[in-house]
């Protein structure tokens, strides 16, 4: 039996989810993933039992309990360090940590506007100017990391946790037909690619069809 269990909603739609069981396979952990929709009330009395916060992803441990996404990033990060994915230099590893709590405060018009949903396409999506402002503002990070770090990946050779974090904004480019080049659409690629979402995404397209009251920010 797995050591952990990851508890996350929809494959689908859940951006948290998809970060918190990309960073738990990149630490390498002996996980099961626990899919626990949260449209029922019982599911709902379940979650809260198990998630004080009421979102998902969470993970269990043992005895250790973690519900949010920064969080279990971190943990992982004391218990598995030699799976690096914070970058050995401290110079790095800062912007590394940098972006990944950017991303986890912040980008609230990206993330509502056009929130994640494999299945979909939007082709000719219209974006209104401030989810705009916060694509300006993933194209200047993926810009300088790439040209500081020679990608492919944000921080070099190897994907890090902050390619976990921006990893539900590429699939929105694709979902909401987003048009960026260069350097920003070769990372948008390089995300598609990685194995760990290839993945994900094959799961993602398997599950049930959506439930309409869920295309929504989730
Ligand atoms: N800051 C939290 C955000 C988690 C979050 O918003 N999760 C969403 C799913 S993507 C959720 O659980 N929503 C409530 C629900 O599904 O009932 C984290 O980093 O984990």
């Amino acid at each position: 039996m797995p050591a952990a269990t990851l508890t996350i909603s929809s494959r689908n739609y859940s951006s948290w989810s998809l970060r918190g069981w990309l960073v738990c396979r990149m630490a390498g952990l002996d996980f099961e993933t626990e899919l626990l929709s949260g449209n029922d009330a019982s599911t709902r009395a379940e979650l809260l039992h198990l998630s004080p916060s009421f979102l998902v992803p969470r993970l269990c441990h043992g005895e250790i309990v973690v519900w949010d996404t920064l969080a279990i990033a971190q943990y992982l990060n004391e218990i598995r360090p030699e799976a690096g994915f914070l970058p050995k230099d401290a110079v790095a590893r800062a912007h590394c940590r940098s972006i990944a709590g950017e991303m986890h405060g912040g980008f609230i018009n990206l993330r509502s506007a056009l929130p994640m949903n494999l299945k979909a396409r939007h082709t000719g999506f219209k974006i209104f100017n401030g989810a705009r402002g916060d694509i300006d503002r993933i194209v200047t990070i993926v810009d300088e990391c790439l040209s500081r770090y020679s990608g492919p990946y944000l921080f070099g050779e190897t994907p890090s946790l902050a390619d976990a974090m921006l990893a539900p904004v590429c699939t929105r480019f694709v979902t909401y037909d987003v048009p960026v080049s260069g350097a920003t659409a070769a990372y948008r690629d390089t995300i598609l690619a990685w194995p760990l979402m290839q993945e994900w995404l094959d799961s993602a397209l398997a599950e049930p069809d959506e439930i309409e009251e869920l295309d929504m920010e989730f």
